[in-house]
C-alpha cells in the first residue's frame, strides 16, 4: 500500500513539473479573461479577408444596388488562401461574410443579394463552405465578419430587420462548423429606404452564444475583444485589456478612439484589443494597389505595435478578382514570417538564472519558455526588480515580457536596464505589459539585464525572453506606378486667392486646402488642367491629421471641355470608410472621358461639419 502511494506521488509530481504547474499562491486581481478569451489571446496573429462585389467594382463601400452578377471569381481557391495564412504563421481566417452592401458570400435564404444571384458557379457556389472546409484542412480557425448595416435588404430600418439579421447569423453559425470569432462592424448608415436601424445587440449576442458559446465577439466595446481605435494596426504604448463600457455603445456611441487604443487602467471588464489593418491601403482588392502592398518594415512596425503591445493582429489580405491572393501580398507575408522566425528563434534568456528582489522562489518559471508557469511577488508587494544573469556577454536587441493574465493585468510601469561592465544603463521605460510586450532597442552587448516593475497588485510574470533580431534590409518598391496626375500647369477656378487652392494640387498631402464657409456652394474646387486629357478617373486625398474635420464623404464630380458647360459624371458619390481609414480615394469612371476642367463638390463631410471642406490633393487618372 505504502509503495503504491509513493509511486502515485512520484507520478503526480512529474506531471506537475513537466507541465510547469508549480506556481506560487496568488489570487486574481480585477477583471480577468475567460478561458475562451485566454485561448483567443494566444492566437496572436490571423488573417482578415475582405471579398465581395467591391472586389470587382473597385469600391471600399458598395451601396447594395450593385448587380450581383459582377461577383464572378472564376478561379476561386479557398485552399490557396488557407495555405497562405498557414505558411504566414497565422492561426485563423476571418472573412467578410456580409459587408455593408448586404451581399452574402453564402446563399442566404434571408436575402436576394447573394452568391446565388451571382455569375459565380452559376449561382451554385458558397464561399463560406469552401473557406471553412479549407481552414479545417489547414488547421486554422474560421471566423466571420458580419455587418448589420445592410444597404440592400428591403426591411432594413424596421424592427423586423433585427430578427432577419439574427436569422442570418444563425444560418452562418450553424452551417459551417466552429466559428471562433464573430466580427460585428459598428457602421450604421441608411438602408435602401433611407432609414437607419436601431440594432438589437442583445438579440445578436444571444444568437451568437446560442450556436457558438465559445465564440469571441468583436465590436467597438467587445464583449470578447474591442476595436483598437484605428485601422492602422497600432495599439497604444499603454494598452490595458480592461475597459469601462458603461454608458457606451458601438459606432457613434463608442468610447473615444484614444480610450479604445489604451483601454482603461482598472477597467471593470476584460475586453482586450484587436488591431485590424490591411496589407494594402484599402480593405478590398483593387488592381491599382498591386504595387502598394505595405513594405516589410511597415509590417514589422505593425507587428511590434500590435502583438508587441498586448493586442492581437488581424491583418487583412484582400482576395482578388480571380478568387486568389495576389503574389505581391503573399510574398510580403512570407518575408514577414521569415524575419519573425529568425528574430524569435533563439531565446537568449532560456533557463538562465533570475534573481528577484522579493520572493526568490519560482524564478525558474520566468525563463522556462512555458506560459503557464509563473513567478509572483508576495501578495502585499507593489514593486519588484528582476535581474537576469546571462553569465557571458550576449548580443541582444529585443525583450519579450509576459504577465500571467488569468491573474489579471497588474503592471503599470516598468523600466529595463543593461549592464555595461561598470553600471546599469537604462534602455527603456514603459507602462503596461499584459499578455505580451516586446521592446525593441538598439543592439547591446551585455551579461546582465535588470527589470524594475511597478504594479497595481503584486506583479505576476510568466516569461522574460531576450532575442537578437537581424537587421532588416529591404527592397523598397518604387513608386513608378504612381498614377496621380497633377502638374504645376493646373489652375483653380472660381476661388478667392485667400483660399490657397494651390495646396490641393501641389503634390504634397501634408499641405491642405481648407474651405471654411457657411454657404454650401463654396464647398467645391474647380481646376483648369490647361490641356485636354483623356481621364479615366480621379483621386482625392483627405487630411490624415488627427483633426480630420472637413474630409469629404459625399460628393459630386463634374467635367467640362470649355469651363462653361459641365457634365456631372458622379452624382451623390461617397468615399466609403474615409472616416476610419483616411487614405487616398481612387475613383474610376465607367469609361474614359475627355476633359480640360474638373470639379469636385463636397455635399457632406465625414464628421458632419457643414462649414468646412478639406482637400489635401485632387488628381486625375489619365488613360494611355
Ligand atoms: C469598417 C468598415 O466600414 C470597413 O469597410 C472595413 O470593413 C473595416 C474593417 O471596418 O468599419
Amino acid at each position: 500500500m505504502k509503495r503504491i502511494f509513493i509511486f502515485l506521488l512520484g507520478i503526480s509530481f512529474t506531471i506537475a513539473s513537466s507541465y510547469g504547474q508549480i506556481n506560487p499562491p496568488v489570487s486574481p486581481f480585477g477583471a480577468v479573461p475567460s478561458d475562451d478569451q485566454l485561448r483567443w489571446q494566444k492566437m496572436e496573429y490571423y488573417m482578415f479577408i475582405h471579398f465581395g462585389p467591391n472586389t470587382f467594382t473597385d469600391k471600399e463601400w458598395g451601396d447594395g444596388r450593385e448587380d450581383p452578377k459582377v461577383f464572378n471569381p472564376a478561379n476561386l481557391d479557398a485552399r490557396q488562401w488557407a495555405r497562405t495564412a498557414r505558411d504566414a504563421g497565422m492561426k485563423a481566417i476571418i472573412i467578410t461574410a456580409k459587408h455593408h452592401d448586404g451581399f452574402s458570400l453564402w446563399p442566404s435564404q434571408y436575402s436576394t443579394h447573394t452568391v446565388r444571384e451571382s455569375a459565380w458557379k452559376n449561382g451554385k457556389g458558397d464561399v463560406l463552405k469552401e473557406l471553412s472546409d479549407a481552414c479545417r484542412e489547414y488547421g486554422l480557425k474560421f471566423g466571420v465578419y458580419l455587418s448589420p448595416w445592410d444597404q440592400n435588404h428591403p426591411d432594413y430600418g424596421t424592427e423586423k430587420y433585427n430578427r432577419i439579421f439574427a436569422n442570418t447569423l444563425s444560418e452562418v453559425l450553424t452551417n459551417y462548423g466552429e466559428v471562433f470569432e464573430v466580427w460585428f462592424d459598428g457602421a450604421n448608415g441608411e438602408g435602401p429606404n433611407g432609414k437607419t436601424q436601431e440594432y438589437d445587440w442583445d438579440l445578436f449576442h444571444k444568437t451568437v452564444y446560442k450556436h457558438q458559446p465559445q465564440a469571441i465577439i468583436f465590436s467597438d466595446i467587445g464583449p470578447g475583444t474591442r476595436w483598437i481605435g484605428n485601422e492602422s494596426g497600432y495599439a497604444g504604448e499603454t494598452n490595458w485589456s480592461t475597459l469601462n463600457i458603461e454608458g457606451f455603445g458601438v459606432g457613434k456611441d463608442a468610447p473615444p478612439q484614444k480610450v479604445l487604443n489604451s483601454g482603461n487602467e482598472n477597467g471593470r471588464h476584460w475586453i482586450p484589443g484587436e488591431a485590424d489593418v490591411s496589407v494594402r491601403p484599402g480593405w478590398f482588392f483593387s488592381p491599382n494597389t498591386n504595387d502598394k502592398v505595405k513594405t516589410l518594415s511597415q509590417l514589422l512596425k505593425i507587428y511590434y505595435s500590435s502583438v508587441g503591445r498586448n493586442a492581437n493582429l488581424l491583418l487583412n489580405v484582400p482576395v482578388g478578382r480571380e478568387g486568389l491572393i495576389h503574389k505581391n501580398d503573399s510574398t510580403r507575408l512570407m518575408e514577414l514570417r521569415q524575419v519573425l522566425d529568425e528574430s524569435f528563434k533563439t531565446n537568449l534568456a532560456r533557463n538562465e538564472r533570475v534573481e528577484a528582489s522579493v520572493n526568490q522562489s519560482y524564478t525558474k518559471n520566468l525563463t522556462d519558455g512555458d506560459y503557464d508557469s509563473y513567478w509572483a511577488a508576495p501578495e502585499k508587494e507593489r514593486a519588484a526588480s528582476l535581474l537576469i544573469d546571462l553569465r557571458e556577454e550576449t548580443t541582444l536587441n529585443r525583450l519579450l515580457l509576459q504577465e500571467y493574465i488569468p491573474m489579471g493585468q497588474r503592471v503599470s510601469a516598468f523600466s529595463v536596464e543593461y549592464w555595461n561592465g561598470d553600471s546599469f544603463v537604462e534602455l527603456d521605460r514603459q507602462t503596461t505589459i499584459g499578455y505580451k510586450r516586446i521592446l525593441t532597442f538598439p543592439t547591446v552587448k551585455t551579461s546582465k539585464m535588470r527589470i524594475h516593475l511597478k504594479a497595481n497588485a503584486a506583479p505576476v510574470l510568466s516569461e522574460i525572453q531576450l532575442y537578437f533580431a537581424p537587421e532588416v534590409r529591404e527592397h523598397r518598391p518604387d513608386d513608378a506606378g504612381n498614377y496621380n496626375y497633377s502638374t504645376t500647369k493646373w489652375v483653380a477656378l472660381d476661388m478667392p486667392s485667400s483660399q490657397r487652392h494651390e495646396k490641393a494640387i501641389d503634390g504634397k498631402t501634408e499641405s491642405l486646402l481648407i474651405i471654411q464657409d457657411t454657404k454650401a456652394e463654396a464647398h467645391q474646387l474647380s481646376i483648369d488642367m490647361g490641356e485636354l486629357l483623356n481621364i479615366s478617373g480621379f483621386t482625392y486625398s483627405p487630411s490624415t491629421r488627427e483633426d480630420q474635420d472637413g474630409n469629404i464623404y459625399r460628393y459630386n464630380f463634374l467635367i467640362s471641355t470649355d469651363g462653361q458647360q459641365w457634365t456631372t459624371l458622379i452624382e451623390n458619390g461617397v468615399f466609403g470608410n474615409i472616416k476610419n481609414n483616411p487614405i487616398m480615394q481612387q475613383i474610376s469612371f465607367e469609361k474614359p472621358h475627355t476633359a480640360r476642367y474638373i470639379k469636385l463638390q463636397s455635399l457632406q463631410s465625414a464628421d458632419g461639419n457643414l462649414n468646412k471642406t478639406t482637400i489635401a490633393e485632387l488628381g486625375v487618372t489619365v488613360s494611355q
